[in-house]
């Protein structure tokens, strides 16, 4: 059975699996989309995932042409199709067909679409050693221009921020606010360890509400480690115990050197093991069963 990829309401084989050039999400990055993760059979924090896509479309004001249930529907089914059981879902919402020009009013009728495929997991390399970040010049895009809560198809501020660290050898970057606070990395939130206590900057800096971040939060609480939403500047980085990263892709990856500053003792921290192995368990135990 070759794979399968649903566009507006149709199951299309991979090769089938075309939309218009003229569709808006093609020629401006209108559109939104979310990347989900099921594992053994379980998509996980579905429900989120397809809140935060109505919010993005909300902000971005794109009427989606279904509900959530129905897009949920379409989701289980598009699995089914492709037989998967660990999967990465990639769903995207475009304004759809319009002309040449910005105005999205000509765009009669936004395009679903559901791209099912395995998962293309990190070298595990990235887990047992952790990871060094190094700061990039690009910063994160302002709230007040393309607000980081609105997960849209346009990721050119990320994809300059990516290729900046490669340029410099690094395999990721992290983002600063334009008053040089910390913000994120190119596709995952950020956390420090110190003193008991986790550390994560806040929303409305100007960061995405990562699904694995609120999974980190909910684990910590029942694990009796308090959070704490926090302004930080790379200082508060660099003199961290633990750093790591969360993501739909990443889950809970290390972080043990940043700009060159070695963080704890260079090697993954024992809260960041713990929690990975927590959220590990959570992504068994919990989800939409297919
Ligand atoms: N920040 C940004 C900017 C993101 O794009 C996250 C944080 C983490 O959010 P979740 O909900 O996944 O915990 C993301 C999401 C990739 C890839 O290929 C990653 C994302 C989006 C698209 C592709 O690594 N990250």
């Amino acid at each position: 059975m070759g794979s399968k990829v649903y566009i507006d309401g149709k199951l299309v084989a991979r090769e089938d699996a075309k939309i218009s050039v003229f569709d808006h999400g093609l020629l401006y990055g209108d559109g939104v989309f979310e990347g989900i993760r099921s594992y053994g059979g379980l998509i996980f924090k579905l429900s989120e995932h397809l809140d935060r896509l109505f919010e993005s479309a909300q902000t971005i004001m794109l009427k989606v042409p279904m509900s959530k249930k129905e897009l949920e529907k379409a989701t289980v089914e598009t699995l089914k199709a492709n037989g998967l059981k660990d999967a990465y879902i990639r769903l995207i919402i475009t304004r759809g067909v319009g002309d040449l020009g910005l105005d999205p009013r000509k765009c009669k009728k936004a395009s679903i679409i559901i791209i099912a495929d395995k998962i293309a997991l990190y070298p595990k390399k990235f887990y047992e050693k952790g990871l060094d970040l190094i700061t990039v010049p690009t910063r994160r895009n302002l709230s007040e221009a393309i607000n980081p809560q609105v997960k849209s198809l346009n990721y050119l501020n990320n994809i300059m921020a990516k290729m900046e660290a490669i340029n410099s050898g690094y395999e990721e970057a992290l983002m600063l606010s334009s008053e040089g606070y910390v913000l994120e990395c190119t596709g995952d939130n950020i956390f420090i360890y110190t003193g008991g206590r986790l550390y994560t900057p806040p929303f409305c800096l100007g960061v995405l509400k990562g699904i694995t971040r609120g999974a980190v939060i909910e684990i910590s609480q029942k694990l009796k480690i308090p959070v704490s939403e926090h302004v930080m500047t790379r200082h508060e980085l660099y003199n961290a115990e633990e750093a790591f990263l969360t993501g739909t892709a990443a889950e809970i990856i290390p972080v043990v050197k940043i700009d060159g500053r070695v963080i704890g003792d260079g090697k993954p921290g024992k809260v960041t093991l713990k929690l990975l192995s927590q959220f590990r368990k959570l992504t068994k135990t919990d989800g939409v069963k297919y």
